[in-house]
């Protein structure tokens, strides 16, 4: 072989490997394992499970076996288990080393307690956590893990947001602090929420306020409770964009478009991608059904799912995509009533199959 053929052949072959290692692991992890195998590190830190830019996130000290039961987030086409660049380290330590002693997460460790109560702080180099405090967001804050909250005042609609994301804002790994909540993060325009773990939910975990155009993204991490609603979207004409999310213990709905506001119109988006719901979607008296997506479809909403698992599914419980009639807050204080029409599978407004939706 030529010499030149052969180093094109090479340069191809670094390019596949380089362009093979990047997508499999996220951006700044350690690959680790394939899956199947258990995955070792010191410390506490975020792992990821995935395969070609998908992944499922939890938090585990020392080693964690890379199957679905410990990422249930993760694609079922997994390949690698891969781990956050730093350890969870007390501020005196500099390196963390794992003792022998330290305990192992075992397989059958369940998923809630790895990722939703974690209270490790996996601190990282690029930690901003000085910024990360209750307030505006601007830029990209990494929270390095650590929990921040302020209060809780149940389902009062007069709360203010924990953190407020300006626009182009990006907040990374921090756990929104149980009974701290508030009405949770408040997205002014463009903004992403990178394993962002909410311990518990007040009003709400998240709400899009930006308008036409603006993409609210949650990539990753969990939200544990919520008497009401995970994501309220209330900006006209805006997306929610939400990839590898898990909700933990009982969820009365995962996304709905606001069915009161102000001046309600639309139309709303939300786009949901590998998202597990591990508890069951209920009102806060825990057996009243609730469901799992609401719509205006007089506004023209939409919502788009792929790849959702639910805990204990079966077709009608819950439901899934609900289209409703939109009003605004004039109407209801006239009398007027948001009606739910039902649940909807394929539709211009529910863009979702029943196979979009699986049991575990
Ligand atoms: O009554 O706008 O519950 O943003 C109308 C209000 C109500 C919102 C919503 C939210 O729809 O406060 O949490
Ligand atoms: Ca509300
Ligand atoms: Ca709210």
């Amino acid at each position: 072989m030529k010499l030149t053929h052969l180093l094109g052949a090479l340069a191809l072959v670094g390019l596949s490997t380089t362009s093979f290692a990047a997508s499999d692991a996220p951006s700044g992890y350690t690959k680790c394992v394939q899956t199947g195998a258990t995955c070792t590190f010191s410390g506490t830190r975020q792992v990821a499970m995935g395969k070609a830019g998908v992944f499922g996130y939890g938090t585990f000290t020392s080693s964690v076996a890379c199957t679905l039961s410990n990422f249930p987030s993760a694609p079922s086409n997994s390949t690698w288990c891969s781990y956050a660049g730093t350890t969870s380290t007390s501020s005196s330590s500099s390196t963390a080393t794992s003792s022998s002693s330290s305990s192992k997460s075992s397989s059958s460790s369940s998923v809630a307690s790895s990722s939703s109560s974690s209270k490790s702080s996996s601190s990282s180099s690029s930690a901003t956590t000085a910024a990360c405090k209750p307030g505006t967001i601007t830029g990209t804050v990494d929270c390095g893990g650590i929990t921040v909250g302020t209060a809780c005042d149940g389902q009062s609609e007069s709360q203010q947001p924990v953190f407020t994301l300006a626009e182009g804002a990006v907040l990374k790994n921090v756990h929104i602090k149980a009974g701290g909540g508030a009405d949770g993060i408040h997205c002014a325009g463009n903004c992403t929420m990178e394993n962002v773990v909410w311990d518990g939910i007040c009003e709400d975990a998240a709400t899009m306020t930006g308008g036409t155009g603006k993409v609210m993204k949650i990539v990753g991490g969990s939200a544990t409770k919520a008497d009401d609603k995970v994501f309220q979207h209330n900006g006209k004409g805006g997306t929610i964009n939400i990839s590898n999310f898990q909700t933990f213990d009982r969820i009365q709905r995962l996304w709905a478009s606001c069915g009161n506001c102000e001046s309600n119109t639309g139309p709303r988006y939300l786009i949901a991608n590998n998202v597990t719901i591990n508890g069951p979607v209920v009102k806060s008296d825990g057996t009243t059904a609730g469901y799992v997506l609401r719509l205006n479809s007089n506004y023209g909403d939409k919502a788009t799912v792929r790849s959702m698992r639910i805990k204990g599914y079966s077709l009608g419980n819950p439901k899934v995509c609900v289209q409703a009639t939109g009003i605004t807050k004039a109407e209801e204080n006239a009398g007027a009533k948001q009606v739910n029409q039902g649940e909807f599978w394929n539709t211009a407004y529910c863009d979702i199959s029943k196979t979009d939706v699986t049991s575990f």
